[in-house]
């Protein structure tokens, strides 16, 4: 059968990112003998127009959408994508009768408010690589793939789901042939990282996470050599900025030493980086082994460095945990991101200066402090729960699609930014969501990959704002 498969990220903040889920199902589908056209419509002037025409010139018997955000999880500043999505599934179905599929990050968010969005046949929550081939087969025999686990539509107006598969642990790790399905210069030029996934699965329990929902609470590990391979197969093909997109990159821990160490026995020229480490299980054995595996940058996702709000979070850890982490940190040589999450529940005023004292004193200058004020409340959630209890959520588990944040009724939203700004305007080193936002991001991007920088281009914040403030812009 002819396959066209769309990515509909048009996203260029705080950077492109490859879609890389996408790509793992064109190549599964080819694989599975279909002749497929991947059509990403990231760097595309007019996006129906294109989905029109690939429709029209080539023919498709099945069309799989890849949807991966639903909104850029700014408070303040909020986008919200899936109103092109709308667009793009009219265009298709005024073309063609064949089944319309979908698939992606978003979709495992809010399966059956995007469902709605569009006369689409189905999606596949979770695991597509192996769901979308046997959903294939189907098409092509006529007949029927609303059995096959972790397919969800809407049946006569009514929402229905099967349980996704289970991956199961040592699956090879999936490196896409990047360079066959999309402009991998245009990638790079904006200083988008190469993704590459060491495992699925998920199995903590913070309040307001998609994560379990989108790829399940239980690990599907990646085998270590595999992954090791495939590093050193895409760095072999210029593909050299390499970013892990687990969910969180050192748990189990077990895991990610033994990825660390196969990665460390190959040689690849990679530089990689990962955004998601747990304090929890960070030491200096892990980051020595992410020293010889040729880390370049490395993030961790503390959300806050006070207990009531760590608590109130159920990160799992303590601010025991998250001193230890600077300790380690500053043992080290790769550059870090902390990442913070203001307004949690729990969180009140003394807490938001708790957690600024920390990112002031322990953060390393030459390190980023990375913060973003309000929570994304997804259905299904604790956080969910929570809001409702607390009379700070009225509007219905449906109508959660466009975006809705949760900020402590403790504390007061525009008091935190305040405070943030002055903290920023003390350390050239932090950032806030307007900093990631910035319209003129993309161009820095394309600028600094001219100068010869790569990513993480983080590594250069201070420099960076300090540029731009010399130029009067308020960063
Ligand atoms: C790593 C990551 C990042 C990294 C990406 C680095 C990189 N080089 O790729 C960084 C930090 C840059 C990032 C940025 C952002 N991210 Co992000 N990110 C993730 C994360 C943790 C993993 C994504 C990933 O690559 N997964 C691995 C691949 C293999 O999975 P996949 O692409 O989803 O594909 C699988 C399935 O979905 C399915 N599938 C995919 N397509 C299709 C198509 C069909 C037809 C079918 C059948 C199946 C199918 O099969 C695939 C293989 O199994 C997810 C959360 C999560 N656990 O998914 C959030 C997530 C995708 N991000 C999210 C968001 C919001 C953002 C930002 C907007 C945040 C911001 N304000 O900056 C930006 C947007 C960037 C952009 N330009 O679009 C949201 C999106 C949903 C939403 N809430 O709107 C998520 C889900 C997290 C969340 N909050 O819930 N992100």
């Amino acid at each position: 059968m002819n396959i066209l498969l769309v990515c509909t990220n048009r996203n260029t903040l705080p950077m492109p990112v490859m879609p890389i889920g996408a790509c793992i199902i064109a190549h599964a589908s080819e694989r599975s003998g279909h002749t497929v056209r991947l059509l990403d419509l990231m760097f595309t002037r007019d996006a129906t127009a294109e989905v029109e025409s690939a429709v029209t010139g080539f023919h498709p018997d099945a069309v799989g959408i890849s949807v991966r955000n639903i909104d850029n999880n700014d408070m303040r500043n909020t986008v919200f994508f899936l109103d092109d999505l709308r667009d793009i599934l009219d265009a298709i179905r005024t073309r063609t009768g064949a089944p319309i599929l979908l698939g992606g990050a978003a979709l495992g968010v809010m399966p059956e408010e995007i469902l709605r969005l569009g006369d689409v046949s189905g999606g596949v929550i979770g695991d597509g690589e192996t769901i979308f081939p046997l959903l294939l087969d189907r098409i092509s025999q006529g007949g029927d793939f609303h059995d096959l686990p972790g397919v969800a539509c809407i049946e006569n107006g009514t929402f229905r789901r099967n349980p996704p598969a289970s991956l199961g642990n040592s699956a090879p790790c999936p490196a896409p042939d990047y360079h066959r399905w999309l402009n991998t210069t245009a990638y790079r030029s904006h200083m988008a990282t190469v993704p590459i996934q060491t495992k699925t699965g998920c199995p903590f329990q913070c309040v307001y996470c998609t994560y379990p929902k989108i790829e399940g609470s239980a690990y599907g590990l990646k085998e270590p050599a595999s992954v090791a391979d495939a590093v050193a197969r895409l760095a072999a093909t210029g593909l050299r900025d390499i970013e892990i997109v687990d969910s969180v990159f050192n748990a189990p821990p077990e895991h990610a030493m033994n990825v660390c160490a196969a990665l460390a026995r190959v040689k690849h020229r990679a530089r990689l980086q990962c955004l998601e480490l747990n304090p929890l299980f960070l030491d200096d054995s892990l980051l020595t082994a992410m020293e010889r595996a040729g880390f370049v940058g490395m993030g961790i996702t503390l959300e806050s460095a006070s207990d009531p709000v760590l608590r109130g979070l159920k990160k799992g850890f303590t601010t025991r945990e998250v001193h230890h982490a600077a300790e380690v940190v500053r043992r080290h040589g790769i550059p870090c991101a902390w990442i913070f999450l203001l307004g949690g529940p729990g969180e009140t005023a003394e807490t938001v200066k708790e957690t600024l004292r920390f990112a002031e004193k322990q953060i390393r200058p030459r390190d980023v402090a990375f913060f973003n004020t309000g929570i994304r409340i997804y259905p299904g959630t604790e956080l969910e729960s929570i809001a409702r209890r607390q009379g700070v959520l009225s509007r219905a588990p449906g109508d959660m699609l466009s975006p809705v944040f949760y900020v402590s009724p403790e504390v007061d939203a525009p008091w935190v930014e305040r405070e943030l700004k002055k903290s920023m305007n003390r350390h050239m080193n932090f950032l806030n969501m307007d900093s990631l936002g910035m319209s003129f991001l993309p161009t820095i991007h394309r600028f600094g990959h001219r100068l010869g920088f790569r990513p993480p281009l983080w590594r250069h914040t201070r420099s960076i704002r300090r540029c731009l403030r010399f130029a009067g812009m308020d960063v």
